[in-house]
């Protein structure tokens, strides 16, 4: 029997095969550097009443697939503590923003910024993985450089993903373009996404529906809820 999510610009996934056999949730970068008083996006000055916005409809599509046996994945953005995988450029940059020069590796008010093991790098506690759930450590944006999601999800037969979290600019859309672009099919979940700066947020959307879909879709939440019941 074929199963549809109502989305935009098209029903999805386009062939109809939607199971939790075939499709995972990924939760990106839920963790307190992007969404936490005091993380490094509350340091640079960004309103984190926007990457929190995401957090309350997250838990309940959340409990609900993992309630039908869908599969749940996370990502956290981070280094080694060494910093041997920071580029220099990516640290430069972050240092660039705010007025005391502190950057990714310095400390701050959550510990060490995206560095592994720091609290500001943990997931937040409200989205907290469960025990088995899937953790993908990345040095990037996108969640598929220099990690082995690819290998996880070709081994357990997942074509569809569906894409939440912070932010929708940067590491959700470096996922979804990464993931369309090795013949993914993905939908990307409006309430459960967020960006520092609404016209980001919305954009980063438009910019799916372009060509057909030429990355995928979007969604509010609600959507999956329906089609789960
Ligand atoms: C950023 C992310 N924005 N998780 N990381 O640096 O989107």
């Amino acid at each position: 029997m074929k199963r549809f999510i109502q989305a935009n610009p098209y029903p999805w996934p386009y062939n109809g095969e939607l199971s939790p056999a075939n499709t995972a949730l990924v939760v990106i970068d839920m963790q307190t550097d992007f969404c936490g008083v005091g993380g490094y996006v509350d340091k640079m000055g960004y309103d984190i009443s926007l990457t929190r916005a995401p957090i309350e409809p997250l838990r309940k599509l959340m409990a609900a697939m993992r309630q039908g046996g869908w599969p749940v994945m996370h990502t956290r953005e981070g280094h080694r503590p060494d910093l041997s995988d920071l580029p220099a450029n990516k640290r430069w940059r972050s240092r660039r923003i705010g007025t005391d020069g502190v950057g990714i590796g310095d400390d701050g008010p959550c510990g060490r910024i995206l560095v592994r093991g720091e609290s500001g790098w943990e997931i937040i506690p409200e989205l907290a993985p469960l025990p088995g759930e899937v953790i993908i450590d990345k040095p990037g944006k996108g969640s598929f450089c220099a990690t082995d999601l690819e290998l996880l999800l070709r081994t357990r037969g997942i074509e569809n993903l569906i894409l939440a979290g912070i932010t929708t600019d940067v590491c959700v859309h470096t996922t979804m373009r990464e993931a369309n672009d090795r013949g993914f099919e993905c939908l990307v979940l409006s309430d459960c996404t967020a960006a520092t700066d609404q016209g980001n947020h919305e954009a980063a959307l438009k910019m799916i529906t372009m060509q057909g879909g030429v990355f995928g879709v979007h969604a509010p939440s609600q959507a999956v809820l329906d089609a789960l019941a």
